[in-house]
């Protein structure tokens, strides 16, 4: 997917054109990977663009800095504010939303505490993330060769960005081998996540995913409003260590994220999974999660943050 430059590019508290957004190579992130960043959208709603649960992103990019010792020079109000007014300059009814915090140029080698840590918001049109056959019939998934990486490693419960190289690799091998994302293992072979999604299995009626911390997978904002659905839909949801034989037992399986949505998985390493079509829960989440995005459903209308 192609990226579609918007008018402008929030950096450092100026809004810069798109084509100027540039920085200098000798950033000290861009050669060490020490920076934390967050994947937020904006839906249509009735009142404009709304941005979906805009507060719990910004606060995740703020406590991902916190692990990862980044002081952010500006408060979480200040993000945003910055975020609705690059939504606002963009004109999009529909866009997803990255707010980037690195370190900036100063010195050289691997002490960051020299740097200045500089800031960004980028926003654009972004489809269906995994497609929209993806959304409506299910994907194909495939078990990484490659290990998420150990939390004792690297501080899996912050979206920092060098971390990304582990997704990277997962993904670039599922796609040469004909599949739409991997699926990454804990070294001890649980389920930890996909390479930007988190994983729900259901079984007998009930929901099951495996526990973020434990598995060393981001603690997923849709995750999390998934489980809020799935509940008041009157659907047990649990946090229960599961191995690939459960998503080859499962009766359904979905993966959740900011970019993917909610994504029923139709196979697994080219085992149908159920029925091989989007199941019962997981079409009935999917359509409250797109209208509460939205806006259109009442109860959940505090999730959705208008621009203006
Ligand atoms: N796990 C990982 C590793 C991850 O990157 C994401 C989001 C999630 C789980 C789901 O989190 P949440 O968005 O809060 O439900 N991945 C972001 C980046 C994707 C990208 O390609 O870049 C996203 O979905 O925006």
């Amino acid at each position: 997917m192609p990226l579609t430059p918007t008018e402008k590019i929030w950096m450092d508290g100026k809004l810069v054109d798109w084509h100027e957004a540039k920085i200098h190579v000798l950033t000290h992130s861009l050669h060490y990977g020490l920076g934390v960043f967050e994947g937020i959208r904006a839906y249509p709603t009735s009142a404009g663009p709304g941005v979906f649960r805009l507060s719990a992103h910004i606060h995740r990019l703020f406590q991902g800095a916190h692990i990862l010792g980044l002081t952010i020079p500006y408060t979480e109000d200040e993000l945003i504010a910055a975020v609705k007014e690059v939504v606002r300059e963009s004109g999009l009814e529909a866009c997803y939303i990255r707010p980037l915090v690195y370190l900036g140029y100063g010195e050289m080698g691997l002490n960051p505490m020299p740097c200045p840590v500089n800031v960004a918001v980028a926003c654009w049109p972004w489809g269906a993330y995994l497609g929209d056959d993806g959304i409506a019939n299910g994907i194909r998934l495939k078990v990484s060769s490659w290990a998420r990486h150990d939390p004792r490693a690297l501080p899996t419960a912050a979206k920092g960005t060098g971390m990304y190289v582990n997704s990277s690799l997962a993904k670039v091998e599922a796609v040469r081998a004909g599949y739409d994302e991997a699926l990454l293992l804990t070294t001890d072979g649980h389920i930890s996540e996909g390479t930007g999604e988190n994983c729900f299995v259901v079984r007998r009626g009930r929901l099951l995913t495996p526990p973020p911390s434990s598995v060393g997978a981001l603690e997923g904002i849709t995750a999390d409003t998934v489980t809020v659905i799935a509940r008041d839909l009157g659907y047990e949801v649990v946090e229960a260590p599961l191995r690939r034989t459960d998503l080859f037992m499962a009766d359904e399986a979905f993966l959740t994220g900011t970019a993917a949505e909610v994504v029923p998985i139709a196979s697994v390493d080219d085992r149908v999974v159920g029925t091989g079509k989007p199941g019962p829960i997981t079409t009935a989440i999917q359509e409250v999660f797109f209208k509460a995005v939205r806006g259109e459903v009442p109860e959940y209308k505090d999730w959705v943050e208008h621009v203006t």
